[in-house]
């Protein structure tokens, strides 16, 4: 065999806190001391059989140095620490795989795609009866959810309680105070616009709770009435495009939190975020839009003004046909979607013929979680 380039060491220098590494391929690491040392794979360091952490990071001495490294026979880095003469042992592949140089960092990162922006006209689906009989077919269909944001299943059984076994497909559902699942028809006393035939404009779902349910389905099991047409709109793509053409109105939808109530007979859930929630890195990783919860703004005088034009900046943008992807939910068809990324609408309804959806909620890190047991093969 001739071996990987990419994971065969080159050089290897130690530098007393550091160990710099230059590959086959070119490439060239540095790790920290006190970063190798916390990642010491030694029986004593990690429990060989959870792989969990023993050695408490906080309980390492400030001035880790290495005495020694070298590469042996079989390829993997040594190294003898200076104090107390531990030795760690590092395979080459796992050390080139958590490389944490500028390059291989922003490699890492999650690669979310927006399906409209790839320019694709199919909808990402999968057919019911293969999610069920086929691994693999399952893991398209849920990297198609965690990638594109959502997918639909075609071919459900149009059984009441269907919804949930869908979701139990790939992990659990979230039950809340609509229940573990709840009907979307047109009631008389709704607790809530979705239960009427009002149009629903793009929305998330729940923002009034904490946390959000990070994923909903909705199944189709009857949709004789005209109109109720569906709509999603990718809100990660907008909000990159609110970010590169108006950096201030993105700026604002980023930092003042909006507070979101809903209140019935039985519940009164509150909570307080902004439209956009970014990570420790920047990333967008929240939407949170939902005009019926929306309360009143309490946000600084100089920024009410302001506040107001970026939220209609951004939500023009989510009404824009070029933005939205339309739909009809047809009896057998489910959609899933991620609920912090997507929003989700509807048409008016007549009054005439039956609509019936059922929903439930669930979560992205279970998903993602099935996602990645189903490809370990
Ligand atoms: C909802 C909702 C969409 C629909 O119930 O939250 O958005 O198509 N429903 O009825
Ligand atoms: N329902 C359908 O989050 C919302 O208030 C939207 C949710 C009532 C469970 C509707
Ligand atoms: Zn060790
Ligand atoms: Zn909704």
């Amino acid at each position: 065999v001739i071996p990987d380039p990419s994971i065969t060491i080159a050089t290897l220098t130690p530098e007393g806190t550091a160990l710099a590494v230059t590959w086959g391929d070119g490439h060239a690491s540095r790790f920290h001391a006190v970063w190798l040392r916390d990642n010491c794979p030694c029986p004593a360091c990690g429990h060989p059989e959870t792989g969990q952490r023993l050695v408490e990071t906080g309980g390492l001495p400030a001035d880790l140095r290495l005495a020694d490294a070298r590469v042996a026979d079989d390829g993997a880095v040594e190294v003898v620490w200076a104090a107390d003469g531990h030795r760690s042992r590092f395979a080459p592949d796992w050390l080139r795989r958590h490389c944490y140089c500028d390059a291989d960092r922003t490699r890492r990162r999650p690669r979310l795609r927006s399906w409209r922006a790839d320019g694709r006209r199919d909808l990402p689906e999968a057919r019911y009866p293969d999610v069920v009989a086929d691994p693999a077919a399952l893991g398209a269909w849920l990297a198609a959810v965690e990638v594109y944001g959502f997918a639909l299943l075609r071919g459900v059984p149009t059984v009441p309680g269907q919804v949930t076994r869908v979701a139990e497909l790939f992990g659990h559902v979230r039950e809340t105070n609509y229940g573990r699942l709840f009907d979307v028809r047109s009631v008389l006393n709704p607790n809530n616009l979705a239960y009427t035939g009002l149009a629903l404009s793009g929305h998330t779902d729940n923002p009034y709770r904490d946390p959000a349910p990070t994923l909903q389905l909705l199944h189709c099991l009857a949709s004789s009435a005209e109109g109720g047409d569906s709509t999603l709109t990718d809100a990660f793509e907008l909000a990159e495009r609110l970010r590169a053409e108006a950096p201030a109105a993105f700026d604002l939808l980023a930092r003042v939190p909006v507070r979101f109530r809903f209140a019935d007979k039985e519940a009164e859930l509150e909570a307080e975020h902004p439209v956009i929630t970014l990570d420790a890195r920047g990333a967008v990783v929240a939407i949170r839009l939902n005009n019926r919860a929306k309360q009143p703004l309490d946000a600084a005088p100089a920024q009410v003004e302001p506040w107001y034009a970026a939220y209609r900046a951004f939500v023009a943008l989510a009404d824009s046909p070029a933005q939205q992807i339309r739909f009809t939910l047809a009896p057998g068809d489910l959609v899933c979607m991620g609920n912090l990324r997507m929003l989700h609408g509807r048409t008016a309804f007549a009054g005439t013929g039956e609509r019936h959806l059922q929903g439930c909620y669930a979560d992205m890190d279970g998903l993602r979680s099935r996602r990645a047991v189903l490809a370990r093969g």
